[in-house]
């Protein structure tokens, strides 16, 4: 097979690559390893910031994500077991933000893809870049039990944190910058109303968020040591702990029910550079990970598709300057976010071997917030995530 740009991965930097690039007149080949059910099944990211909202609305995906998403003007955060701060990001960054799942994205992005008749390949294992640093890269993959080959211009590395783009970077040409954070996040979804805004919470006992997937879907999480499994927590345990974390005014509203989904993830944060090499460009999860503190993983994803189709959409009219610079353009939103995203999971978890002291200056940090406009601005602002 031949396209112009063969892009691994149909998670959503992938698949809204292919849909974007298409739009605009370029042909892309998706290779994705799972089924389309199983990307479909995967329970991710929970918020969008106002530029992505409007980066999906500008093709074509702004209908169901206004009528089923949940439009937030402010977060809480929790904090000193009653205190609550307020940060009001409409008013203070002039941007709201959006809940609306990963999933539904992911159904949007492959129901975009039917109606536009893109090309994704599922189920396909495998898969080898080659070439790169040619004029006549190529992808090998099987599927059905074929080996199949596609030649292309050049090639998207958008296959997550366990794909192997990255690895299509020498060793001795690749840095990366990483740091595994002593615990996770236990995720439950029920079958309840979520609360009216979402929460966060530092508490001695660690760190809570409420959050929300539709008016009768809720998404909460408490931090749980790294060596913890999903057995050691039956939904009593789960909510007893995290209403325990909440402020009481906020968790007297917390309405329990039974898990219909419960798994704990890790969090890590790690940078990937360069984001491109010869005719590979490295886009979301394959490039950097976040931890969920700062609700950028799903964000920075988009980001990425946002710089790297408007380089290939010039490049492909004569200018390739934007391609020559994707990964220095890109690297610099992915590091504030990265900062940013470290900055919140410092802020608000408890660290197994941290003493009194630092738990006082996290709780200085909270009350500092609290007394300061300014400070609770610069909040809101990378929350809700600068502009392009
Ligand atoms: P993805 O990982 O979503 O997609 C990559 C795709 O490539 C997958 O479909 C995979 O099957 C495919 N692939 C992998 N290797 C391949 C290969 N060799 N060949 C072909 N295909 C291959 N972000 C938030 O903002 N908030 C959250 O609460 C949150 N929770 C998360 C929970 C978990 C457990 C995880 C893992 C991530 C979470 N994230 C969260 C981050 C998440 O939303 C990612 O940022 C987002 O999925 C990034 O999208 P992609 O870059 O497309 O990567
Ligand atoms: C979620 O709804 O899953 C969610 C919301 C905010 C975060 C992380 C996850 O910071």
């Amino acid at each position: 097979m031949k396209t112009q740009v063969a892009i691994i991965g149909a998670g959503p930097a992938g698949s809204l690559l292919s849909l974007i690039l298409h739009q605009r007149g370029i042909e892309s080949i998706v290779i994705e390893r799972q089924s389309k059910s199983y990307v479909l099944d995967r329970i991710r990211a929970g918020v969008l910031e106002w530029t992505s909202v409007e980066l999906l609305e500008s093709v074509g995906l702004g209908e169901r994500l206004h009528k089923e998403g949940h439009r937030h003007d402010r977060v809480k955060i929790g904090w000193r077991g009653s205190e609550i701060l307020d940060i009001e990001f409409q008013r203070l960054a002039g941007k709201p933000m959006m809940a609306y799942g990963q999933t539904k994205i992911q159904e949007d992005l492959y129901a975009a893809a039917e109606r536009e008749n893109l090309n994704i390949i599922f189920e396909s294992s495998d898969v080898e870049i080659h070439d790169v640093t040619t004029d006549n890269p190529y992808v090998t993959f099987t599927t059905n039990g074929e080996t199949q080959r596609v030649d292309c211009d050049y090639i998207a590395g958008c296959d997550g944190q366990h794909g192997v783009s990255r690895g299509a970077i020498p060793f001795k040409r690749r840095s990366e910058f990483e740091r595994a954070y002593p615990f996770g996040w236990l995720g439950i979804l029920s079958e309840t109303p979520p609360l009216p805004e979402l929460v966060y919470a530092n508490h001695k006992n660690g760190f809570a968020l409420c959050s929300e997937r539709n008016p009768m879907l809720s998404r909460y999480y408490v931090q749980c040591p790294l060596e913890d499994t999903v057995d050691q927590w039956s939904d009593d345990r789960f909510w007893t702990e995290l209403i325990e974390r909440l402020p009481p005014s906020i968790g007297e509203h917390v309405v329990t029910g039974p898990s219909i989904e419960k798994s704990i993830a890790p969090l890590r944060s790690q940078v990937i550079e360069p984001m491109q090499y010869g005719k590979m460009f490295l886009a979301g999860d394959a490039a950097h990970i976040v931890p969920p503190t700062g609700a950028k993983g799903l964000n920075l994803a988009i980001a990425d598709v946002h710089y790297l189709t408007e380089a290939l959409v010039e490049h492909y009219a004569g200018n390739s300057a934007k391609l020559d610079s994707y990964s220095e353009t890109a690297l610099r939103r992915v590091w504030s976010s990265v900062r940013f995203s470290w900055w919140m999971t410092v802020l608000l978890h408890r660290f197994p071997e941290e003493t009194a002291f630092e738990q006082r200056m996290r709780e200085e940090d909270l009350a500092y917030l609290t007394r300061s406009e300014s400070a609770r601005k610069s909040v809101a602002e990378q929350y809700v995530g600068l502009d392009y």
